[in-house]
C-alpha cells in the first residue's frame, strides 16, 4: 500500500472512536485543535479537522473533498459496504444534485407549514401526559416518545415496531466508525432489521400525503426510479430520528444545568428556536463525517495526497474558540449561524428544518408547563461510533405554583 508521509503535519495517537473519547471527547478536541490546522491520525492512518476554519474549508469544497467513498472511515470504493450507499448523502454531484432537489421541495418551510399544528399538538399531549408523572426518563420517555410519534407520522409509516428506527440509526452510525467491536455488533443487529426496514421504505407502505409517498410522487414523474424512491425513504428513517432524540436528549440536561436559561426561554418562548440550534452547536449529536480526497491538494500548510480519508470534526469547530465568544458556555441567546452541528455545504442536513420545528414544538410545550428541572439519577452516555447521544437522563418536571402563575423577573 502506498502510506501517505505526514510529512511536517502534526500527528497524533488520539483515537476518535475510544470509549473515554466518545464519553467525553471535548478534552480532545481542544488538544487536536491546538495540533493544527490539519493532523494525522496515527491508528487510522487518516488526515483530520477539528478547527472551525478547515472544517468549514472541507465541507464547501465538496469537488475535492468527495462523499461518493462515504462519510465514514471505510472507503466504499474499495470495501463491500454493509448496505446499499445512501443516494443523498454518499454520493457527488451530479447524482446529489437531483435527489437533493427533491428532499428540499419536500422539506422546504413552506411545505412545512402544515405540520406545525400537528407538532404542536403531539407536544402539548406528551407535554401534559409527562408532568402527571413528574418524574421520567427525559431520553426514553420524552425524547423518543415524542421523536417515535411525529417523524414517523409526517414520514407516513405505520405505527407498529418503530423502535426499530432508534436500532437502524445506531447501527447506521456505528457502521461509520472503523471496524471495532461497536462496528461489529452494528453488523449482527443489522441482520434481524434489514427486512423490516426494506418493508417500510416500499411505497405501500406509506400513507398518502407523508413526505414518504412524496418522493413516490418523484418517481411517478420520472425524475427517479422506483428503487432511487425507496433508498430516498431509507434516508429519512436513518437520518432523521437518533440525531433529533440526542438533541432533545441534550437539550433537557442543558436547561437542567441552567435553570437561568429555561427562566429566560419561559418568558420569551420565540427563543425556543434559537436554544435547539445552541444545543446542537455545544453538543454536536454527530460528532463528524468524513471526506475523502479526490486529488491531491493544500490544506492549511498540510499537502494531503489524492484518494485520502479525512475526519471532518463537527464537534471541534462548534468548540473552536477562535470562532465563538466563550464556545463552552451554553446560552440560547447566541448568534449561532455558522455551527456545523448539521454538517454545512451543500449535504448540509436536508431535515434541519424539520428538526427545527419539531423541537420548538416541544420546547414550547413544555415551557408552558414546566419551572424548572430537576436531575435525579445518574445519566448516562450511549457509546456510538458517530452518534452522540444519552442514553438515560432521569428528571423531575417541576411545576413550581407561584412560578406558574408569576414567572420571576428578568
Ligand atoms: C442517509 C444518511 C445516513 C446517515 C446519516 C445521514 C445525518 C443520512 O442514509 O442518507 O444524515
Amino acid at each position: 500500500m502506498n502510506e501517505p508521509v505526514p510529512g511536517d503535519c502534526p500527528s497524533t495517537d488520539i483515537d476518535p472512536f475510544s470509549d473515554e473519547f466518545l464519553t467525553d471527547p471535548f478534552p480532545f478536541l481542544t488538544e487536536l485543535r491546538n495540533l493544527g490546522e490539519v493532523f494525522y491520525l496515527r491508528k487510522y492512518q487518516v488526515w483530520g479537522v477539528a478547527r472551525h476554519a478547515q472544517v468549514t474549508e472541507v465541507l464547501h469544497n465538496h469537488e475535492v473533498y468527495s462523499n461518493a467513498a462515504g462519510v465514514g472511515y471505510s472507503n466504499l470504493k474499495k470495501e463491500e459496504p454493509w448496505r446499499a450507499p445512501s443516494i443523498i448523502l454518499e454520493v457527488d454531484p451530479p447524482v446529489h444534485t437531483t435527489t437533493r432537489g427533491i428532499l428540499t421541495k419536500i422539506l422546504s418551510p413552506r411545505a412545512l407549514r402544515e405540520l406545525r399544528d400537528q407538532f404542536a399538538i403531539e407536544a402539548a399531549s406528551l407535554a401534559d401526559q409527562l408532568i402527571t408523572t413528574e418524574t421520567f426518563d427525559a431520553v426514553t420517555d420524552l425524547a423518543q416518545a415524542y421523536i417515535l410519534k411525529v417523524f414517523p407520522d409526517s414520514l407516513g409509516l405505520p405505527p407498529d415496531n418503530r423502535e426499530n428506527l432508534l436500532t437502524y440509526g445506531g447501527i447506521t452510525f456505528d457502521s461509520l466508525g472503523p471496524r471495532n467491536p461497536r462496528f461489529e455488533a452494528a453488523m449482527n443487529r443489522a441482520e434481524q432489521i434489514r427486512e423490516w426496514v426494506g418493508a417500510n421504505c416500499a411505497r405501500e407502505a406509506l400513507t398518502p400525503g407523508g413526505f414518504g409517498s412524496k418522493i413516490f410522487e418523484a418517481a411517478d414523474t420520472g425524475l427517479i426510479s422506483e428503487d432511487e424512491a425507496a433508498l430516498l425513504v431509507r434516508s429519512f428513517l436513518t437520518a432523521g430520528v437518533d440525531t433529533t432524540v440526542s438533541a432533545l436528549g441534550f437539550t433537557i440536561r442543558r436547561f437542567a444545568e441552567h435553570p437561568e436559561q429555561w427562566d429566560m426561554l419561559r418568558r420569551n418562548l420565540s427563543l425556543a428556536r434559537s436554544a435547539f440550534d445552541e444545543v446542537v452547536r455545544i453538543d454536536s449529536p454527530i460528532t463528524g463525517f468524513f471526506r475523502t480526497t479526490t486529488e491531491e491538494t493544500v490544506l492549511g500548510s498540510t499537502t494531503i495526497p489524492q484518494d485520502q480519508k479525512v475526519m471532518v470534526l463537527f464537534s471541534g469547530a462548534n468548540r473552536d474558540p477562535e470562532r465563538w465568544d466563550d464556545p463552552d458556555r451554553f446560552d440560547i441567546t447566541r448568534r449561532t449561524a455558522g455551527h456545523t452541528g448539521f454538517g454545512a455545504g451543500i449535504h448540509g442536513c436536508a431535515g434541519q428544518m424539520v428538526a427545527r420545528l419539531e423541537t420548538e414544538a416541544l420546547l414550547t410545550a413544555l415551557a408552558q408547563r414546566v419551572t424548572r428541572w430537576e436531575v435525579t439519577g445518574p445519566p448516562a452516555i450511549s457509546l456510538n461510533n458517530t452518534l452522540r447521544a444519552l442514553a438515560t437522563l432521569p428528571v423531575r418536571a417541576h411545576q413550581d405554583a407561584h412560578e406558574r402563575t408569576n414567572p420571576a423577573p428578568v
